[in-house]
């Protein structure tokens, strides 16, 4: 296809780009669309009725600038001399206009009636000035109808006649006269009708960069307004948008006078070419538009199918399709489809029934697992659970709380074994209890060393071990064993028979709590 410079510049031309993140590299989407091109490359033409391009059998005709040399001939049986409708979207070579026509109007008083239709089994998006290019002379009276549904339904798109009033009983209009309200209004025109002379003005036009500059500005300078109304203005999009368009030719040139009976071979229709700048319309889900199989379809992505990207592949319909928006303005919005919620691509161990797809980093993950699991699949336990193996991934009751002793643990969180984190002196799975050094003193302290005991740590001299804390002694003795005699001044010290026996006692006890001590150190 010959791209052709579209008013849009090149906004939204790509639907994606590769950007960085924390979680690596990923796609960005936006909203894209594919370069405009001149349509008539692969236009189906089809001309009506039976019989009315000219040459079958060979026929004269002359000219309305020069009415009495009748010597012109069409012959479809000659490559010169015929003119097949495919010579409307040729493409022309070395200034040879090559051009279709009609029979003369030799039947006249009947009208001279002929459709041309052209079909692109696609719809398109005009973006410029359709151009109908008549060679000798444009006709008195036109109508250029369009189709959305590929041909099932039509409807009028502008009308043209030398007198709007006398042949559509419609007051005529420009298209300067309309304004953003009405725009997308069916006007009929005097301006491509009347008779100024075969050579002057050849064409006629359907007017599509008028309409855009009526919003987008002289010059479409200000395309962010055009864009801005395309979303919110309802019809808009639809205006600009065809499968088929038709010309219902009406009534030849007349030359600026009435149908002169006695000389009827000077009225004919003849068109050398047609212009459609368009662009494939593809909801704003593709950057490209292809031929397949002789068809426009569009080159969709954001996992969107069909020739217009009019929806969303399977696998991805887990929200309903959108077409991409134009809004906010620069790139637009993607309106992706996304993944399923399916047992196949949503895994999730039976701990949710939702996933959802981070476009980002192109990851599905589960969302909301139930049963203290979490992870894209759920297989993992939430902090402050740990995972029972004895039982499957898929159980209730997979996760189990850790359930760690709060003043006798680091950390609420527990090892995948289910093992909390305890503070020095506490020990159990849960941090619950003391090592036999240590006794249980709660708060913020956990588990204390033991000052004394009735086992190991002995008090001496009948003195006795309050709370593990310390040894109570009697009046005689001190320290923290009780194993000093007390001496006084007054009394001297005081006596008991055991004593010696007792500090050595101690002494060897102490020794062996140090060997234990650093033992547990180890
Ligand atoms: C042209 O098409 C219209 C329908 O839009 C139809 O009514 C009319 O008969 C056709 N004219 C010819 C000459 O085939
Ligand atoms: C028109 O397009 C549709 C959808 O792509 C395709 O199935 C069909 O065959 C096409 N018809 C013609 C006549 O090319
Ligand atoms: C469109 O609207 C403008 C302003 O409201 C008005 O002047 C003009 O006549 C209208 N054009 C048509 C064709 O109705
Ligand atoms: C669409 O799905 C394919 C996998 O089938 C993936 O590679 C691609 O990135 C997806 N694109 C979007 C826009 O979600
Ligand atoms: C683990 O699962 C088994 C089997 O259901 C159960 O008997 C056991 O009590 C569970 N363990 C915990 C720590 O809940
Ligand atoms: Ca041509």
């Amino acid at each position: 296809l010959l791209p052709l410079l579209p008013p849009a510049g090149c906004q939204y031309d790509a639907c994606r780009a590769l950007r960085g993140s924390e979680a690596g590299p990923g796609w960005e989407f936006y909203a894209c669309q594919p370069p405009a091109a001149n349509m008539k490359e692969v236009m189906q033409i089809r001309v009506d009725p039976p019989g009315i391009t000219c040459g079958n059998p060979p026929e004269r005709f002359c000219t309305l600038e020069n009415p009495y040399l009748c010597s012109d001939e069409c012959d479809a049986s000659s490559p010169d001399l015929s003119h097949p409708p495919q010579l409307m979207g040729d493409r022309e070579r070395g200034g040879l206009v090559t051009y279709w026509q009609t029979v003369t109007w030799s039947r006249f008083p009947e009208p001279l009636l002929a459709n041309v239709t052209l079909s692109w089994n696609k719809s398109l998006e005009v973006v410029d000035d359709l151009v109908v290019t008549f060679e000798y002379g444009r006709p008195t009276s036109m109508v250029l109808e369009k189709s959305l549904d590929k041909g099932l339904s039509w409807q009028p798109y502008q009308y043209y006649a030398d007198d709007c009033l006398e042949v559509f009983g419609m007051s005529p209009k420009r298209v300067s006269d309309l304004a953003p309200t009405n725009l997308t209004r069916v006007i009929c025109t005097e301006q491509y009708s009347r008779w100024v002379g075969a050579k002057e003005q050849r064409a006629v036009v359907f007017e599509v960069r008028a309409r855009l500059a009526v919003l987008a500005g002289p010059k479409l300078i200000n395309m962010d307004a055009l864009w801005t109304r395309m979303e919110t203005m309802k019809g808009l999009r639809d205006f600009f948008t065809f499968t088929n368009l038709r010309l219902r030719l009406l009534r030849p040139a007349l030359g600026g006078t009435y149908v002169q009976r006695d000389n009827l071979l000077k009225y004919f229709y003849a068109i050398s070419n047609i212009d459609v700048p368009a662009r494939c319309k593809c909801n704003l889900h593709a950057a490209q538009c292809v031929l397949r199989d002789a068809t426009l379809q569009c080159d969709c992505d954001h996992n969107t199918s069909g020739q217009d990207c009019q929806r969303c592949s399977p696998g991805f319909q887990s929200r309903s399709w959108k077409p991409g928006s134009y809004l906010p303005l620069l790139k637009g919005t993607a309106n992706t489809c996304e993944v399923e919620e399916s047992t196949t691509n949503c895994e999730c161990n039976g701990h949710s029934n939702r996933c959802s797809y981070i476009d980002f980093i192109n990851v599905i993950t589960c969302v909301s697992c139930k049963h203290n699991t979490r992870g894209q699949n759920c297989q993992y336990c939430r902090l402050g659970y740990y995972r029972n193996a004895s039982v499957s991934l898929q159980d209730e009751d997979a996760c189990v709380e850790c359930e760690c002793d709060a003043e006798g643990s680091a950390s609420p969180h527990c090892s995948e074994a289910g093992l909390c984190q305890c503070k020095q002196g506490a020990t159990g799975r849960r941090c619950d209890s003391c090592l036999p050094e240590y006794t249980w003193r709660g708060g913020v302290a956990g588990c204390a060393v033991k000052q004394c005991d009735g086992e190991r740590l002995l008090c001496q001299n009948g003195g006795t071990c309050e709370d593990f804390q310390r040894c109570v002694c009697p009046e005689s003795f001190s320290g923290s064993f009780c194993e000093q005699k007390v001496c006084l001044k007054k009394t001297g010290c005081l006596d008991n028979t055991e004593g010696s026996a007792s500090v050595m006692t101690s002494q060897l006890y102490l020794l062996t709590l140090s060997f234990s001590i650093s033992l547990a150190a180890c």
